[in-house]
């Protein structure tokens, strides 16, 4: 019988990490079936407690559930403890779960590896405060990038984020209105107005000379937001295919303790 992965959302049909992961095992001759979840939004814990009660070995987490499996992990990487979500559940000894989130650090594999982006020193904005931020923050705060503004368009929650990461590396926040005169070499947009084809509203020039966009959402033609880069001069515009990978694949590692390869498992679902 192989080990039983799924990921659980609400909605869960449009999700692409069964065809990713069943790409990572026939890749690493790893025995596991990967399925679709469709977890009850008022319960929530019994579909993910009953998964783990019949033998489950591991669980993504989507929209609009990483909070609550946030609550409900036994324990938590530091990564996820800032997150304050969780995309990852594990099981530990025979009923224990172990929550991780390991959206960040694959927004910062995609960019670095795969698209060839150096942090180091860059000025970096990145558009949102909510949890889709929140969720990267901290492998944010690592990548030797030089300073961080947080725009949100409500400037209090920018601040409350950006005093939450403040310990850890040089953040701050601000208002989507307050970003006259400021120049980026990175834009990423972890906001979701892309789901109604808007773009946040931020200044035309904001983007420094060879400066990049990057969009968290992806789509099967280029996302409002890299068309929003593409428009305003950016060097490169990658949409967010190539993060979905590079999570999914930090998941993968952390169950089956394999690394997979990425690259042409993204060229594989464009
Ligand atoms: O964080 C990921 C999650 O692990 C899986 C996913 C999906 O299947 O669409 C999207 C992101 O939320």
């Amino acid at each position: 019988m192989p080990d039983r992965y799924a990921v659980i959302g609400n909605p869960i049909a449009h999700s692409k990490s069964p065809a990713i992961h069943a790409a990572f095992a026939e890749q690493t001759g790893q025995d596991i079936h990967y399925g679709r979840l469709l977890g009850a939004l008022d319960d929530f814990a019994t579909d993910v407690r009953r998964f783990f009660d019949e033998g489950g070995r591991g669980l993504n987490v989507t929209v609009p559930f990483k909070e609550q499996a946030w609550d409900l992990a036994d324990e938590r990487s530091p990564r996820a403890e800032l997150a304050g979500a969780v995309n990852t559940l594990i099981r530990i000894g025979d009923s224990g779960i172990r929550g991780d989130n390991t959206d960040g650090v694959g927004l910062i594999r995609d960019l670095s590896i795969n698209h060839g982006f150096d942090f180091k020193d860059t000025s970096v904005l990145l558009l949102g405060a909510g949890g889709a931020s929140r969720g990267v923050l901290l492998p944010l705060l690592e990548s030797g990038l030089g300073r961080l503004l947080i725009a949100n368009r409500t400037a209090a929650k920018a601040h409350q984020l950006a005093e939450l990461g403040a310990k850890l590396g040089p953040v701050e926040g601000c208002g989507l209105d307050q970003l006259a005169g400021e120049r980026f070499d990175l834009i990423i947009n972890a906001t979701s107005a892309g789901l109604s084809n808007a773009v946040p509203p931020i200044p035309d020039d904001c983007l420094a000379s060879g400066g990049w966009t990057y969009d968290m959402l992806y789509g099967d033609t280029p996302t409002a937001f890299c068309r929003w880069g593409a428009e305003h001069g950016a060097k490169r515009t990658p949409d967010g295919l190539g993060m979905l990978v590079e999570q999914a694949a930090e998941s993968f590692f952390l169950w089956r303790g394999i690394r997979p390869e990425t690259t042409n498992v993204i060229k594989g679902l464009r």
